[in-house]
């Protein structure tokens, strides 16, 4: 087992992998930027080096001062989080060269991944089924003019190099195409420096469901259910729940065993994620694989009772997943609210400032994953989650009923939040039902509609 990790991250995923770390009996090192010194995840690790100023470009991005810092510490492995460094190829490649260990899958695997061009086509030899859709880039025009005669309207327009709805575009019919064609591809070269596309049948109101997936180095893969990530504003997820009040048993043995399968495909190794896209029919679409622990994964250990951070650390080290399919039993139910410095009355503009009382919610099955507390100052220069409130249940009511007493609980002073939003959500009777799916927000939460 490794003897100290670095924690290549801030806010809650630091906080959440040194515990993970504790429980380990692994020393940790937390990096920080400059105004991020007085914060919980530099607190808690048994050492912190400053990597650089507030901007994350020169701070958490910095690749060179990131591996020199591991390096001086003699660290032997670095956990990347979510965002920042967690999907880079070249930086997970660069941690070998250095005999870092990347606690996460291959580099190749990564950029292969990353690529939803190369991963769609990979996993579709593999026998997985895809959103009908293009045969990989489509190069012009008159070649997205053939695609859509074949497939019809109305269709999505993708980057090859987007991912979680970065770069998307809606044509509803032909005189859409040409523009949303060349808008799409402009975003991508902008985004992403790569302006690659793919085209694919827009799925009228579908569930995003994915599965949580885990593989060892020695060829062990096994997936933990799925989550339900529907609820979604703007392709930021808002609300996540497992299992999905959309599954059943056969189903999910289904889904599972090709989601599998599509990892197995990319000899994947350690935490990651095959999301899909289920219609009203209960056909499903693999649409990525996403190759970081999510910020979601919490429902997940709910509802299993595994910490996936800690296996993810323990497959890093070689060990073996002493976890089998068969093993894995879904208990009960989880629901995640993300807790934003948002102002959910003025278009969910960043409402970040200092914190004045702090009071988080307790009790039976609430947990809170969050590194903020009192006279907290939410910076400006970073994503504006506030935490993560995550309740379990022994069935959806019960976990509904709690995620509302818990929300009423949360008190968090001076900054705007999303906790009166979540507790619209959680009192829509839509909601209630199950009844969530692409435009749930616009069309339910609007101020007239929300029964
Ligand atoms: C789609 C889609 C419809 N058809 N792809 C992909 C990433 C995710 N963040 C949103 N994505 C979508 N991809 C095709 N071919 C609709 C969405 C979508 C969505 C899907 C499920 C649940 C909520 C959603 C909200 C917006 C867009």
């Amino acid at each position: 087992m490794f003897d100290k990790i670095m924690i290549a991250n801030r806010g809650e995923i630091a906080v959440r992998v040194i515990r993970a770390c504790k429980e380990l009996g692994i020393k940790t090192v937390a990096v920080y930027s400059k105004p991020d010194i007085n914060s919980l995840h530099v607190q808690m690790a048994d050492e912190a080096v400053c990597i650089g100023e507030a901007s994350a470009r020169l701070s958490y991005l910095n690749i060179p001062n990131i591996i020199s810092a591991a390096k001086n510490q003699r660290v032997d492995a670095v956990h990347p989080g979510y965002g920042f460094l967690a999907e880079n190829a070249y930086f997970a490649d660069l941690c070998e060269t250095y005999n870092i260990k990347f606690i996460g899958p291959k580099a190749e695997v990564i950029q292969l991944m990353g690529d939803k061009i190369k991963a769609r086509e990979l996993v579709k030899q593999a026998g997985v089924p895809l959103v009908p859709g293009s045969e990989g880039n489509v190069n012009s025009y008159e070649q997205a003019l053939e695609v859509a005669r074949e497939m019809g309207y109305p269709l999505m327009i993708k980057a090859a190099a987007g991912g979680g709805g970065k770069g998307m575009r809606l044509a509803q019919n032909e005189t859409d195409l040409k523009d949303a064609l060349d808008m799409a591809r402009m975003e991508a070269k902008a985004a992403f420096g790569n302006d690659e596309i793919y085209m694919e049948k827009y799925i009228e109101e579908p569930r995003h469901i994915e599965f949580q997936i885990l593989g060892d180095e020695h060829g062990n893969l096994i997936h933990l259910g799925e989550r339900d990530c529907s609820l979604q504003r703007r392709n930021q997820k808002l609300l996540e729940e497992a299992p999905s009040s959309f599954m059943n048993e056969e189903l999910r043995k289904k889904m599972g065993q090709v989601a599998v399968k599509a990892a197995r495909a990319a000899k994947y190794y350690s935490a990651g994620t095959i999301e899909f896209l289920v219609d009203k029919h209960k056909n499903f679409y693999f649409i990525e694989m996403n190759t970081r622990i999510q910020v979601e994964h919490p429902v997940t250990e709910m509802i299993t009772g595994i910490d996936i951070v800690k296996e993810q650390i323990k497959i890093a080290a070689g060990e073996k997943l002493t976890i089998k399919q068969e093993d894995v039993k879904i208990n009960g139910w989880a629901i995640e609210c993300r807790i934003n410095a948002e102002n959910p009355d003025n278009d969910f503009s960043p409402s970040p400032g200092q914190i004045g009382r702090y009071i988080i919610p307790g009790g039976p099955g609430v947990r809170i994953d969050s590194a903020a507390c009192e006279n907290y100052t939410i910076l400006p220069y970073y994503d504006s989650m506030i935490g993560k409130l995550i309740v379990w249940g022994r069935n959806r009511q019960e976990a509904i009923c709690r995620m509302k007493r818990a929300l009423q609980e949360f008190t968090i002073e001076n900054v705007a939040t999303t906790i009166p939003f979540h507790l619209k959500v959680i009192d829509n009777a839509f909601f209630q039902k199950g009844e969530i799916y692409t435009n749930f927000i616009q069309r339910r939460m609007s101020d007239n509609n929300n029964r």
